[in-house]
């Protein structure tokens, strides 16, 4: 890793080979990066003045109708691919940096846990390599500059992972839970991430013509086929891990399309009916086939089955209701309604904590008495899961074709356990200028309510819908 840091090797000129050779230093080897350059954090870099005057840079945020007007027929336009190229380029070192810093003013315990140094490092080579890039003026300089976004974008995969896991075990030491902002540092790492992934996803999309999608954002994305997208998935892993599934029911507007990145969507949506699906089985989960309370079934509760294998009562379990509102001020809303029981009063806040969660609270008998055991194996697993299931959930049709996207996945599916759905789901959602909030009853059941900016074209340009007056 020596070499990275020794800005002597002379790679001022610029092409191909230059960046190729570049790539090799940075990225040949994975298993050579992680061996020999992660298991050191490499304390000079703490004083390394460039680290923070690239910190110091402003960096210029696009927005979702900057991304799609601009992208606008981009795979016709050489120079706008290029053009996007130098903004990636110009953009990414600037966030890594001021990531860097962040991870820098961590406490010394935490930045000398194992976890937490490679994600240090890794952000640190990832800086390194990406600013030194010559400026992108061909796009035989583009196609090499993409190469190595791609292997930038897949290092970076699994550091979520790192992150979390890191810093849920300095949590543990009593010096460090007081004096860590926890959410606001996992707030700027994962919305930073958020961003370079989207603008990097994007430019090594932009090029591509494909009908409805400017770069990796869908222009006309049919919010139903995302629901039910969402509600299969959910119900196959609630019923994996429970052995039922509410069922869900779906009303509101019929065809209703937005711009916007459908793996960000699905994640959300999944996110929410997991949440969902787990508190209408838990709080119901004493009439769960198998499980002995000793209590005899509430008919309020209960259905008699005479099946096959037996009779036995089971829990009616009430639907969820999913609302589709295409609201007014351009603003598109996803009601999402279950009769779990709700949210105690003075949990309501620590739901958006990262990493807080109620499975642990009690056994996980609710699961184990289920019908299926394998369900206990996969919880807890990868810290960071949760946003990886973004990329996780790619099945769907329309993640065809976005690797780096998917980048990372594992088929962790599990139902809870990471605390990260709320508070991530709500960074997604914001991250386009939406926004996600909680209204819970308590004892009775929540509704999660996620909007999402409604734009829209009018004469090549993106703009948020105006509603005609009625
Ligand atoms: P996780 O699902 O991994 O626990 P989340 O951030 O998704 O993490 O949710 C945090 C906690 O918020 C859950 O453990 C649960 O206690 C509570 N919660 C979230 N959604 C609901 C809901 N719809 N009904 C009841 N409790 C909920
Ligand atoms: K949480
Ligand atoms: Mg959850």
């Amino acid at each position: 890793m020596g070499s990275l840091a020794t800005p002597s090797l002379g790679w001022q000129g610029r092409g191909a080979t230059l960046v190729r050779g570049l790539h090799t230093a940075a990225f040949g080897s994975s298993q050579a990066l992680s061996e020999v350059n992660l298991n050191t954090i490499r304390a000079e870099s703490f004083y390394d003045s460039t680290v923070e005057k690239y910190a110091g840079q402003d960096v210029e945020v696009l927005s979702l109708r900057q991304m799609l007007s601009f992208g606008r027929n981009a795979w016709d336009e050489p120079e706008k691919i290029l053009k996007s190229a130098r903004y990636v380029q110009r953009e990414l070192p600037r966030r890594l940096a001021r990531r860097l810093m962040d991870l820098q003013l961590l406490p010394y315990i935490v930045v000398a846990n194992p976890h937490i140094k490679k994600v240090y490092n890794q952000y640190h080579v990832s800086f390194e390599t990406l600013r030194r890039v010559p400026m992108v003026r061909t796009l035989d300089d583009n196609q090499d500059f993409s190469q190595l976004l791609r292997q930038h974008l897949d290092q970076h995969a699994p550091m979520l992972d790192s992150l979390a896991t890191g810093l849920r075990e300095c949590k543990d030491k009593v010096l460090v839970g007081p004096c860590l902002q926890m959410d606001s540092f996992f707030d700027s790492m994962l919305r930073s991430r958020i961003s370079r992934r989207v603008i990097a996803e994007q430019h090594l999309h932009i090029g591509n013509k494909r009908p409805g999608y400017i770069g990796v954002i869908c222009t006309d994305l049919d919010v139903h086929e995302s629901i039910s997208f969402a509600v299969q998935k959910t119900k196959q892993v609630c019923m994996e891990t429970y052995g039922m599934a509410p069922d869900v029911v779906v009303s509101g507007e019929p065809k209703v399309s937005i711009p916007y990145i459908p793996a960000h969507l699905d994640y959300m949506l999944y996110e929410l009916l997991k949440n969902a699906m787990r508190a209408v089985v838990e709080s119901r989960s004493s009439a769960i086939p198998g499980r002995r309370n000793g209590s005899s079934p509430q008919q309020h509760y209960h259905h008699y089955v005479a099946g096959a294998a037996g009779n036995y009562w089971a829990p009616k379990l009430p639907p969820l209701h999913v609302r589709v509102c295409d609201g007014t001020a351009g603003a598109l809303t996803i009601k999402i309604s279950d009769q779990g029981g709700g949210i105690a009063d003075d949990l309501t806040d620590k739901v958006w904590s990262y990493g807080f969660t109620t499975i642990g609270r009690k056994p996980r008998q609710a699961t184990s008495s289920g019908n299926n055991p394998s369900a206990n194996g996969s919880n807890g697993s990868g810290g960071g899961g949760s946003p990886d299931v973004v990329e996780g959930l790619g099945s769907a049709g329309h993640m065809a074709g976005l690797p780096g996207l998917m980048a990372g996945q594992g088929s962790r599916y599990q139902m809870a356990g990471l605390g990260f759905g709320l508070p991530l789901s709500r960074l997604y959602a914001r991250y386009f200028g939406g926004d996600l909030r909680l209204q819970s009853i308590p004892g009775y059941g929540t509704d999660a309510y996620l909007t999402m900016k409604h734009l829209e074209e009018q004469d090549g340009q993106w703009v948020e819908r105006v509603d005609e007056p009625s």
